[in-house]
Protein backbone atom coordinates (compact mmCIF):
# COMPACT_ATOMS: atom_id res chain seq x y z
CA UNK A 1 0.00 0.00 0.00
CA UNK A 2 1.67 3.11 -1.10
CA UNK A 3 1.33 5.34 1.98
CA UNK A 4 0.50 8.96 -0.03
CA UNK A 5 -0.01 12.67 1.99
CA UNK A 6 -0.53 13.86 -1.52
CA UNK A 7 0.08 17.80 -1.32
CA UNK A 8 -0.13 19.32 -4.73
CA UNK A 9 2.30 22.63 -5.59
CA UNK A 10 0.23 23.06 -8.12
CA UNK A 11 0.71 27.05 -7.74
CA UNK A 12 3.72 28.56 -9.59
CA UNK A 13 6.92 29.15 -7.13
CA UNK A 14 9.83 30.00 -7.88
CA UNK A 15 12.11 26.81 -7.09
CA UNK A 16 12.73 23.88 -10.31
CA UNK A 17 12.15 26.63 -12.67
CA UNK A 18 12.60 24.79 -16.00
CA UNK A 19 16.17 23.97 -16.90
CA UNK A 20 17.18 26.93 -19.64
CA UNK A 21 18.48 25.85 -22.81
CA UNK A 22 22.16 27.13 -23.87
CA UNK A 23 21.47 26.00 -27.89
CA UNK A 24 17.95 25.98 -28.66
CA UNK A 25 16.85 28.35 -31.25
CA UNK A 26 13.12 28.61 -31.60
CA UNK A 27 12.38 28.38 -35.05
CA UNK A 28 11.96 32.13 -37.00
CA UNK A 29 9.05 30.69 -39.80
CA UNK A 30 5.46 31.21 -38.32
CA UNK A 31 4.27 28.05 -40.23
CA UNK A 32 7.48 25.76 -38.51
CA UNK A 33 6.30 27.37 -35.03
CA UNK A 34 3.00 26.42 -35.62
CA UNK A 35 3.02 22.98 -36.99
CA UNK A 36 6.01 22.45 -33.56
CA UNK A 37 3.44 23.66 -31.09
CA UNK A 38 0.68 20.61 -32.95
CA UNK A 39 3.40 18.24 -32.46
CA UNK A 40 3.79 19.21 -28.86
CA UNK A 41 0.48 18.78 -28.33
CA UNK A 42 0.74 15.04 -29.79
CA UNK A 43 3.30 13.57 -26.79
CA UNK A 44 3.64 10.04 -27.94
CA UNK A 45 5.13 8.62 -31.21
CA UNK A 46 6.68 5.69 -32.74
CA UNK A 47 10.09 5.11 -34.66
CA UNK A 48 9.94 2.55 -36.56
CA UNK A 49 13.09 0.90 -38.11
CA UNK A 50 12.97 -1.39 -40.65
CA UNK A 51 15.34 -2.85 -43.08
CA UNK A 52 17.70 -5.56 -44.35
CA UNK A 53 19.12 -5.88 -41.24
CA UNK A 54 15.82 -7.42 -40.26
CA UNK A 55 16.53 -10.57 -42.68
CA UNK A 56 19.16 -11.47 -39.74
CA UNK A 57 17.68 -9.55 -36.92
CA UNK A 58 20.84 -7.95 -36.00
CA UNK A 59 21.23 -4.25 -35.23
CA UNK A 60 20.83 -1.69 -38.12
CA UNK A 61 23.75 -0.62 -40.01
CA UNK A 62 26.41 -0.71 -37.69
CA UNK A 63 28.07 -3.50 -37.27
CA UNK A 64 29.75 -2.71 -41.13
CA UNK A 65 31.25 0.34 -39.64
CA UNK A 66 34.37 -0.31 -38.83
CA UNK A 67 34.58 1.10 -35.38
CA UNK A 68 35.87 -1.91 -32.90
CA UNK A 69 32.93 -1.04 -30.52
CA UNK A 70 30.74 -2.90 -33.06
CA UNK A 71 29.92 -6.53 -32.50
CA UNK A 72 29.90 -8.97 -36.10
CA UNK A 73 31.11 -12.07 -37.07
CA UNK A 74 34.85 -11.81 -36.86
CA UNK A 75 35.08 -15.30 -38.75
CA UNK A 76 34.67 -13.44 -41.55
CA UNK A 77 37.30 -10.67 -42.79
CA UNK A 78 35.94 -7.26 -42.93
CA UNK A 79 35.36 -6.84 -46.64
CA UNK A 80 33.99 -10.02 -46.63
CA UNK A 81 31.37 -9.15 -44.03
CA UNK A 82 30.60 -6.08 -45.76
CA UNK A 83 29.60 -8.01 -48.76
CA UNK A 84 27.58 -10.04 -46.55
CA UNK A 85 25.49 -7.55 -45.34
CA UNK A 86 24.93 -5.43 -48.32
CA UNK A 87 24.02 -8.70 -50.04
CA UNK A 88 21.20 -8.99 -47.75
CA UNK A 89 19.31 -6.43 -49.85
CA UNK A 90 18.86 -10.21 -52.23
CA UNK A 91 17.08 -12.15 -49.37
CA UNK A 92 14.80 -8.97 -48.32
CA UNK A 93 11.34 -10.14 -49.29
CA UNK A 94 8.75 -9.45 -46.68
CA UNK A 95 5.89 -10.74 -48.27
CA UNK A 96 3.34 -10.39 -44.71
CA UNK A 97 3.93 -6.72 -44.59
CA UNK A 98 1.19 -4.88 -43.35
CA UNK A 99 1.38 -1.43 -42.50
CA UNK A 100 -2.21 -1.10 -42.22
CA UNK A 101 -1.87 -3.28 -39.02
CA UNK A 102 1.33 -1.43 -37.53
CA UNK A 103 -1.12 1.93 -37.80
CA UNK A 104 -3.81 0.10 -36.07
CA UNK A 105 -1.42 -0.99 -33.04
CA UNK A 106 0.38 2.32 -33.21
CA UNK A 107 -2.62 4.20 -32.84
CA UNK A 108 -4.30 1.78 -30.17
CA UNK A 109 -1.71 2.66 -27.84
CA UNK A 110 -2.55 6.05 -28.28
CA UNK A 111 0.00 6.99 -30.47
CA UNK A 112 0.09 10.26 -32.49
CA UNK A 113 3.07 10.82 -35.13
CA UNK A 114 5.43 8.14 -36.81
CA UNK A 115 9.15 8.61 -37.42
CA UNK A 116 10.44 6.16 -40.56
CA UNK A 117 13.16 5.04 -41.57
CA UNK A 118 13.33 5.49 -45.01
CA UNK A 119 17.33 5.16 -45.05
CA UNK A 120 19.30 3.98 -42.65
CA UNK A 121 23.70 4.46 -42.14
CA UNK A 122 24.16 1.14 -44.18
CA UNK A 123 22.03 3.12 -47.36
CA UNK A 124 19.28 0.40 -48.22
CA UNK A 125 16.31 2.96 -49.46
CA UNK A 126 12.97 2.11 -48.44
CA UNK A 127 11.81 4.08 -50.80
CA UNK A 128 11.78 3.89 -55.04
CA UNK A 129 14.67 6.33 -55.18
CA UNK A 130 15.84 6.84 -58.96
CA UNK A 131 19.37 7.99 -57.17
CA UNK A 132 19.96 4.14 -56.08
CA UNK A 133 19.93 0.70 -57.14
CA UNK A 134 20.60 -0.48 -53.24
CA UNK A 135 16.76 -0.08 -52.98
CA UNK A 136 13.73 -2.58 -51.24
CA UNK A 137 11.99 -2.22 -55.35
CA UNK A 138 15.36 -3.86 -56.52
CA UNK A 139 15.10 -7.15 -55.07
CA UNK A 140 13.07 -9.96 -54.50
CA UNK A 141 10.24 -7.63 -53.43
CA UNK A 142 10.25 -5.84 -56.40
CA UNK A 143 7.26 -6.88 -57.98
CA UNK A 144 4.79 -7.02 -54.90
CA UNK A 145 2.20 -3.94 -55.00
CA UNK A 146 3.58 -2.56 -51.74
CA UNK A 147 7.52 -2.72 -53.04
CA UNK A 148 7.14 0.73 -52.24
CA UNK A 149 7.07 0.79 -48.60
CA UNK A 150 7.65 4.10 -47.20
CA UNK A 151 5.12 5.42 -49.54
CA UNK A 152 2.83 2.70 -48.01
CA UNK A 153 4.00 3.32 -44.53
CA UNK A 154 3.33 6.64 -44.69
CA UNK A 155 0.20 6.61 -46.23
CA UNK A 156 -1.42 3.45 -43.53
CA UNK A 157 -0.03 6.07 -40.53
CA UNK A 158 -1.77 9.11 -42.79
CA UNK A 159 -5.22 7.43 -43.12
CA UNK A 160 -5.06 7.03 -38.83
CA UNK A 161 -4.10 10.97 -38.79
CA UNK A 162 -0.52 10.27 -37.71
CA UNK A 163 1.90 13.68 -37.80
CA UNK A 164 4.02 11.81 -40.64
CA UNK A 165 8.41 11.92 -40.29
CA UNK A 166 10.69 10.59 -42.34
CA UNK A 167 13.79 9.12 -40.80
CA UNK A 168 16.87 9.91 -43.18
CA UNK A 169 20.15 9.31 -42.55
CA UNK A 170 22.56 11.82 -43.23
CA UNK A 171 25.40 9.17 -43.46
CA UNK A 172 24.86 6.67 -46.18
CA UNK A 173 27.57 3.65 -45.95
CA UNK A 174 26.58 2.00 -49.72
CA UNK A 175 26.60 5.35 -50.98
CA UNK A 176 30.05 5.77 -53.79
CA UNK A 177 30.32 9.70 -52.92
CA UNK A 178 30.55 8.86 -49.08
CA UNK A 179 32.30 5.63 -48.81
CA UNK A 180 34.40 6.37 -51.99
CA UNK A 181 35.59 2.93 -53.73
CA UNK A 182 39.18 4.74 -54.24
CA UNK A 183 39.89 4.52 -50.55
CA UNK A 184 39.20 1.92 -47.99
CA UNK A 185 36.37 2.11 -46.11
CA UNK A 186 37.02 3.94 -42.02
CA UNK A 187 34.83 4.37 -39.58
CA UNK A 188 31.56 5.74 -39.72
CA UNK A 189 33.20 9.39 -41.21
CA UNK A 190 33.11 9.65 -45.15
CA UNK A 191 36.53 7.67 -46.09
CA UNK A 192 38.89 10.89 -48.23
CA UNK A 193 39.76 14.23 -47.53
CA UNK A 194 37.11 16.09 -48.90
CA UNK A 195 39.53 19.12 -48.72
CA UNK A 196 40.94 17.28 -51.37
CA UNK A 197 38.24 15.96 -53.21
CA UNK A 198 35.41 18.60 -52.85
CA UNK A 199 33.72 17.56 -55.80
CA UNK A 200 33.09 14.10 -54.67
CA UNK A 201 31.71 15.87 -51.18
CA UNK A 202 29.46 17.66 -54.14
CA UNK A 203 28.17 14.75 -55.51
CA UNK A 204 27.44 13.40 -52.24
CA UNK A 205 25.70 16.68 -51.15
CA UNK A 206 23.90 16.74 -54.16
CA UNK A 207 22.61 12.77 -54.10
CA UNK A 208 21.71 13.79 -50.78
CA UNK A 209 19.37 17.11 -51.82
CA UNK A 210 17.93 14.78 -54.76
CA UNK A 211 16.55 11.79 -52.19
CA UNK A 212 15.14 14.70 -49.44
CA UNK A 213 13.14 15.96 -52.67
CA UNK A 214 12.07 12.95 -53.75
CA UNK A 215 10.63 12.13 -50.20
CA UNK A 216 9.08 15.33 -50.16
CA UNK A 217 7.32 15.62 -52.99
CA UNK A 218 6.32 11.91 -54.23
CA UNK A 219 5.21 10.51 -50.92
CA UNK A 220 2.22 12.90 -49.57
CA UNK A 221 2.71 15.48 -47.10
CA UNK A 222 5.80 14.82 -45.22
CA UNK A 223 5.70 16.80 -41.79
CA UNK A 224 9.04 16.12 -40.07
CA UNK A 225 12.50 15.20 -41.11
CA UNK A 226 14.56 13.84 -38.31
CA UNK A 227 17.60 13.57 -39.80
CA UNK A 228 20.32 10.95 -37.89
CA UNK A 229 23.92 10.34 -38.63
CA UNK A 230 24.93 13.83 -35.95
CA UNK A 231 28.38 13.25 -36.84
CA UNK A 232 27.56 14.58 -40.47
CA UNK A 233 27.87 18.10 -39.75
CA UNK A 234 30.19 21.35 -40.58
CA UNK A 235 33.45 21.21 -38.81
CA UNK A 236 32.78 24.23 -36.96
CA UNK A 237 29.73 22.64 -34.92
CA UNK A 238 31.84 19.88 -33.26
CA UNK A 239 31.34 20.41 -29.23
CA UNK A 240 32.15 19.05 -26.10
CA UNK A 241 28.82 16.34 -26.77
CA UNK A 242 30.25 15.16 -30.12
CA UNK A 243 33.87 14.42 -28.65
CA UNK A 244 31.86 12.76 -26.27
CA UNK A 245 30.85 10.51 -28.11
CA UNK A 246 34.61 8.95 -28.24
CA UNK A 247 34.23 8.54 -32.16
CA UNK A 248 36.97 9.56 -34.92
CA UNK A 249 36.83 13.21 -35.69
CA UNK A 250 37.49 13.57 -39.84
CA UNK A 251 40.05 17.19 -40.21
CA UNK A 252 37.78 18.17 -42.89
CA UNK A 253 33.89 19.38 -42.75
CA UNK A 254 31.09 16.92 -43.90
CA UNK A 255 28.61 20.06 -44.33
CA UNK A 256 25.44 18.24 -45.82
CA UNK A 257 24.34 21.39 -46.77
CA UNK A 258 21.27 21.01 -44.32
CA UNK A 259 19.81 24.64 -44.95
CA UNK A 260 19.31 23.53 -48.74
CA UNK A 261 17.59 20.58 -47.62
CA UNK A 262 15.11 22.50 -45.39
CA UNK A 263 14.47 24.76 -47.97
CA UNK A 264 13.52 21.92 -50.74
CA UNK A 265 11.70 20.12 -47.74
CA UNK A 266 9.74 23.02 -47.17
CA UNK A 267 8.97 24.34 -50.58
CA UNK A 268 7.33 21.03 -50.95
CA UNK A 269 5.36 20.90 -47.40
CA UNK A 270 5.74 24.18 -46.04
CA UNK A 271 6.29 24.14 -42.13
CA UNK A 272 8.22 20.45 -42.21
CA UNK A 273 9.74 20.28 -38.64
CA UNK A 274 13.92 19.94 -39.77
CA UNK A 275 15.56 17.65 -36.30
CA UNK A 276 19.12 17.79 -37.37
CA UNK A 277 19.79 15.80 -34.23
CA UNK A 278 22.56 17.26 -31.71
CA UNK A 279 23.67 19.62 -34.50
CA UNK A 280 22.34 22.51 -32.51
CA UNK A 281 20.88 25.77 -34.22
CA UNK A 282 17.94 26.76 -36.58
CA UNK A 283 17.28 23.16 -38.36
CA UNK A 284 17.20 21.33 -34.72
CA UNK A 285 13.60 22.17 -33.71
CA UNK A 286 13.41 19.99 -31.13
CA UNK A 287 15.89 18.37 -29.00
CA UNK A 288 15.97 14.61 -29.56
CA UNK A 289 18.04 12.94 -26.02
CA UNK A 290 18.04 9.04 -26.71
CA UNK A 291 17.47 5.90 -24.79
CA UNK A 292 17.07 8.62 -21.45
CA UNK A 293 14.99 11.09 -19.96
CA UNK A 294 16.34 14.12 -18.95
CA UNK A 295 16.87 15.04 -15.24
CA UNK A 296 14.66 18.32 -14.84
CA UNK A 297 12.04 20.41 -16.68
CA UNK A 298 13.04 21.44 -20.00
CA UNK A 299 11.95 24.78 -21.41
CA UNK A 300 12.63 24.21 -24.95
CA UNK A 301 10.67 21.32 -27.73
CA UNK A 302 12.45 17.81 -26.85
CA UNK A 303 11.56 14.48 -27.37
CA UNK A 304 13.20 10.96 -25.54
CA UNK A 305 13.36 8.08 -28.57
CA UNK A 306 13.76 4.65 -26.82
CA UNK A 307 13.24 1.44 -27.92
CA UNK A 308 10.48 -0.44 -26.36
CA UNK A 309 13.00 -3.59 -26.58
CA UNK A 310 16.73 -3.58 -26.26
CA UNK A 311 17.26 -2.88 -29.65
CA UNK A 312 16.15 -0.01 -32.87
CA UNK A 313 15.09 -2.76 -35.09
CA UNK A 314 14.04 -6.34 -34.39
CA UNK A 315 16.45 -8.68 -33.26
CA UNK A 316 15.08 -12.50 -31.70
CA UNK A 317 13.99 -12.73 -27.87
CA UNK A 318 14.57 -8.96 -27.35
CA UNK A 319 13.55 -7.88 -23.86
CA UNK A 320 10.36 -5.25 -24.13
CA UNK A 321 9.57 -3.13 -21.11
CA UNK A 322 6.48 -3.54 -19.38
CA UNK A 323 3.84 -1.01 -20.15
CA UNK A 324 3.77 -0.15 -16.77
CA UNK A 325 7.48 1.00 -17.37
CA UNK A 326 6.35 2.41 -20.69
CA UNK A 327 3.10 4.58 -19.34
CA UNK A 328 5.90 5.96 -15.92
CA UNK A 329 7.94 7.21 -18.79
CA UNK A 330 5.31 8.72 -20.98
CA UNK A 331 4.02 10.60 -17.69
CA UNK A 332 7.57 11.80 -16.28
CA UNK A 333 8.64 13.03 -19.93
CA UNK A 334 5.09 14.81 -20.55
CA UNK A 335 5.43 16.55 -17.01
CA UNK A 336 9.08 17.47 -17.92
CA UNK A 337 7.47 19.08 -21.34
CA UNK A 338 8.53 16.73 -23.75
CA UNK A 339 7.40 13.85 -26.19
CA UNK A 340 8.12 10.16 -26.00
CA UNK A 341 9.20 8.04 -29.48
CA UNK A 342 9.05 4.71 -28.77
CA UNK A 343 11.07 2.68 -30.92
CA UNK A 344 10.14 -0.89 -32.52
CA UNK A 345 11.36 -3.29 -35.40
CA UNK A 346 9.38 -5.37 -37.53
CA UNK A 347 10.09 -8.42 -38.14
CA UNK A 348 12.15 -9.87 -42.00
CA UNK A 349 8.44 -10.83 -43.31
CA UNK A 350 7.00 -7.34 -42.47
CA UNK A 351 5.21 -7.49 -39.06
CA UNK A 352 5.68 -6.43 -35.60
CA UNK A 353 6.29 -8.84 -32.87
CA UNK A 354 3.56 -10.66 -30.82
CA UNK A 355 4.94 -9.46 -27.74
CA UNK A 356 5.21 -5.83 -29.01
CA UNK A 357 1.57 -5.82 -30.22
CA UNK A 358 0.50 -6.91 -26.98
CA UNK A 359 2.38 -3.77 -25.20
CA UNK A 360 0.95 -1.72 -27.60
CA UNK A 361 -2.76 -2.89 -26.84
CA UNK A 362 -1.86 -2.86 -22.74
CA UNK A 363 -0.57 1.02 -23.27
CA UNK A 364 -3.78 2.16 -24.83
CA UNK A 365 -5.96 0.32 -22.45
CA UNK A 366 -4.36 3.44 -19.93
CA UNK A 367 -3.82 6.05 -22.50
CA UNK A 368 -7.32 5.87 -24.04
CA UNK A 369 -8.86 6.50 -20.11
CA UNK A 370 -6.51 8.87 -19.34
CA UNK A 371 -5.72 10.71 -22.77
CA UNK A 372 -6.72 14.29 -21.38
CA UNK A 373 -3.81 14.36 -19.31
CA UNK A 374 -0.95 13.49 -21.66
CA UNK A 375 -2.53 15.18 -25.38
CA UNK A 376 -2.38 18.94 -25.26
CA UNK A 377 -0.69 19.57 -22.02
CA UNK A 378 2.04 21.15 -20.56
CA UNK A 379 4.52 21.09 -18.07
CA UNK A 380 4.72 23.42 -14.78
CA UNK A 381 7.25 24.94 -13.26
CA UNK A 382 6.09 23.08 -10.25
CA UNK A 383 6.22 19.53 -12.22
CA UNK A 384 7.19 17.23 -9.74
CA UNK A 385 6.64 16.42 -5.78
CA UNK A 386 7.76 13.59 -4.34
CA UNK A 387 6.25 10.56 -6.24
CA UNK A 388 3.96 12.79 -8.10
CA UNK A 389 4.03 14.89 -11.06
CA UNK A 390 1.99 17.52 -12.46
CA UNK A 391 0.79 18.81 -15.53
CA UNK A 392 -1.37 21.90 -16.85
CA UNK A 393 -4.23 21.85 -19.49
CA UNK A 394 -4.99 24.13 -21.85
CA UNK A 395 -8.36 25.46 -20.09
CA UNK A 396 -7.50 26.06 -16.36
CA UNK A 397 -7.59 22.84 -15.49
CA UNK A 398 -4.85 20.42 -14.12
CA UNK A 399 -3.92 17.12 -13.55
CA UNK A 400 -1.53 15.20 -11.08
CA UNK A 401 0.04 11.94 -11.53
CA UNK A 402 0.28 8.65 -8.71
CA UNK A 403 3.26 6.10 -10.41
CA UNK A 404 2.41 3.24 -9.00
CA UNK A 405 4.55 -0.25 -8.92
CA UNK A 406 3.33 -3.91 -9.21
CA UNK A 407 0.20 -3.95 -7.01
CA UNK A 408 0.80 -0.87 -5.01
CA UNK A 409 -2.64 1.19 -5.07
CA UNK A 410 -3.32 4.71 -3.26
CA UNK A 411 -4.04 5.32 0.19
CA UNK A 412 -7.26 6.31 1.97
CA UNK A 413 -6.49 10.07 2.15
CA UNK A 414 -4.60 12.60 -0.12
CA UNK A 415 -4.06 15.88 1.26
CA UNK A 416 -3.97 19.17 -1.16
CA UNK A 417 -3.28 22.51 0.11
CA UNK A 418 -6.18 24.74 0.74
CA UNK A 419 -4.68 26.75 -2.07
CA UNK A 420 -5.23 25.25 -5.22
CA UNK A 421 -8.83 24.16 -4.39
CA UNK A 422 -10.85 27.46 -5.38
CA UNK A 423 -14.27 27.05 -3.92
CA UNK A 424 -16.14 26.19 -6.66
CA UNK A 425 -13.76 23.16 -8.21
CA UNK A 426 -14.37 19.86 -8.20
CA UNK A 427 -11.94 16.73 -8.22
CA UNK A 428 -12.11 13.71 -10.09
CA UNK A 429 -10.10 10.53 -11.07
CA UNK A 430 -9.59 10.67 -14.54
CA UNK A 431 -10.55 7.27 -15.96
CA UNK A 432 -13.46 6.19 -13.87
CA UNK A 433 -14.69 10.57 -13.82
CA UNK A 434 -15.66 9.58 -10.09
CA UNK A 435 -16.07 12.97 -8.33
CA UNK A 436 -13.34 12.90 -4.94
CA UNK A 437 -15.03 13.06 -1.73
CA UNK A 438 -13.36 16.24 -0.44
CA UNK A 439 -12.92 17.57 3.24
CA UNK A 440 -11.19 21.15 3.73
CA UNK A 441 -10.02 21.52 7.31
CA UNK A 442 -6.67 23.41 8.93
CA UNK A 443 -5.77 25.22 5.56
CA UNK A 444 -5.81 21.46 3.88
CA UNK A 445 -8.26 19.88 1.20
CA UNK A 446 -8.62 16.13 1.77
CA UNK A 447 -9.55 14.07 -1.06
CA UNK A 448 -10.88 10.59 0.12
CA UNK A 449 -10.67 8.19 -2.49
CA UNK A 450 -13.65 5.34 -2.58
CA UNK A 451 -12.77 2.05 -2.05
CA UNK A 452 -13.80 1.51 -5.47
CA UNK A 453 -11.00 4.19 -6.72
CA UNK A 454 -8.79 2.46 -4.82
CA UNK A 455 -9.02 -1.02 -5.48
CA UNK A 456 -9.11 0.44 -9.34
CA UNK A 457 -5.65 1.75 -8.53
CA UNK A 458 -4.37 -1.87 -7.35
CA UNK A 459 -4.81 -2.44 -11.26
CA UNK A 460 -3.62 1.19 -13.02
CA UNK A 461 0.15 2.23 -13.56
CA UNK A 462 -0.72 5.48 -12.73
CA UNK A 463 -3.96 7.02 -11.04
CA UNK A 464 -4.47 10.52 -12.89
CA UNK A 465 -6.47 13.63 -10.49
CA UNK A 466 -8.08 16.32 -12.67
CA UNK A 467 -8.37 19.59 -10.58
CA UNK A 468 -11.51 21.15 -12.44
O1 LIG B 1 23.13 5.44 -35.18
C1 LIG B 1 21.73 5.59 -35.01
C2 LIG B 1 21.13 4.34 -34.44
O2 LIG B 1 21.36 3.24 -35.28
C3 LIG B 1 19.61 4.55 -34.29
O3 LIG B 1 19.02 4.80 -35.56
C4 LIG B 1 19.37 5.75 -33.37
C5 LIG B 1 17.90 6.02 -33.21
O4 LIG B 1 17.73 7.25 -32.54
N1 LIG B 1 20.02 6.93 -33.95
C6 LIG B 1 21.44 6.83 -34.15
C7 LIG B 1 22.17 6.78 -32.82
O5 LIG B 1 21.89 8.00 -32.14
Amino acid sequence: MKNICLVLFLIFSSVAGAQLSLNYTYPNDPSVRENLEHWRDLKFGIIIHWGIYAVPGIVESWSICNEDWVGRDTALNYEDYKKWYFGLSKEFNPTQFNPEAWASSAKNAGMKYLVFTTKHHDGFCMFDSKYSDFKITNGPFQSNPKSNVTREVFNAFRKEDFFIGAYFSKPDWHSDYYWWHAFATGERNNNYDIRKFPEQWKRFQNYTANQISELTSEYGKVDMLWLDGGWVRPLETINDEVLSWQCPIPAWSQDVNVPRLAEIARKNNPGTLLIDRTVHGEYENYRTPEQRIPEGRLDYPWETCMTLGNAWGFVPNDKYKSSREVIHKLVEVVAKGGNLLLGVGPTATGVFPEEVNLRLKEIGNWTSRNSEAIYNTRSVSEFKWGDFYFTDGKNGEKYAYVLLKEGESIGKELVLPWSVVSSDSYIEELSTREKMKVVKQYGRVIIKPSVRVRELSKTLPVVVFKLN
